[in-house]
């Protein structure tokens, strides 16, 4: 097991000389962080995560930031370990484009 990890962490890291990839995500969650208690359970959870450096939270606007490795994760396994604590995420931004073009809209702008 040990191996096979080595051998991908040797494989990916060679075209970035070993240089770490970090990468920012923003997601809002399902149910919403309503106190506290819930940026606690994110933070204190994702924590540990495989190369997850760090987690911001914002009440105010529901967004999760995190930065991570991407040598290390991805967002599918971010995602997953959201679920593991009960949160369903979706990517801030993605979000924000679905809404803010249905192409028509855009006509209307014009
Ligand atoms: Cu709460």
């Amino acid at each position: 097991m040990k191996k096979i990890i080595l051998s991908c962490v040797l494989l990916m890291g060679a075209g970035s000389l070993f240089a770490k990839d970090m990468q920012t995500l923003v997601v809002t969650t399902t149910p919403k962080m309503s106190c506290q208690n819930c940026e606690n359970k994110i933070k204190g959870n994702l924590r540990f995560e495989k190369g997850i450096h760090k987690i911001e939270t914002d009440l105010k606007n529901q967004t999760v930031t995190i930065t991570y490795d991407a040598d290390k994760t991805n967002e599918e396994k971010i995602a997953e370990a959201f679920g593991k604590i009960k949160y369903q995420v979706t990517k801030a931004g993605a979000q924000i484009e679905e809404k803010s073009c249905c192409g028509k809209c855009e006509e209307d702008k014009k």
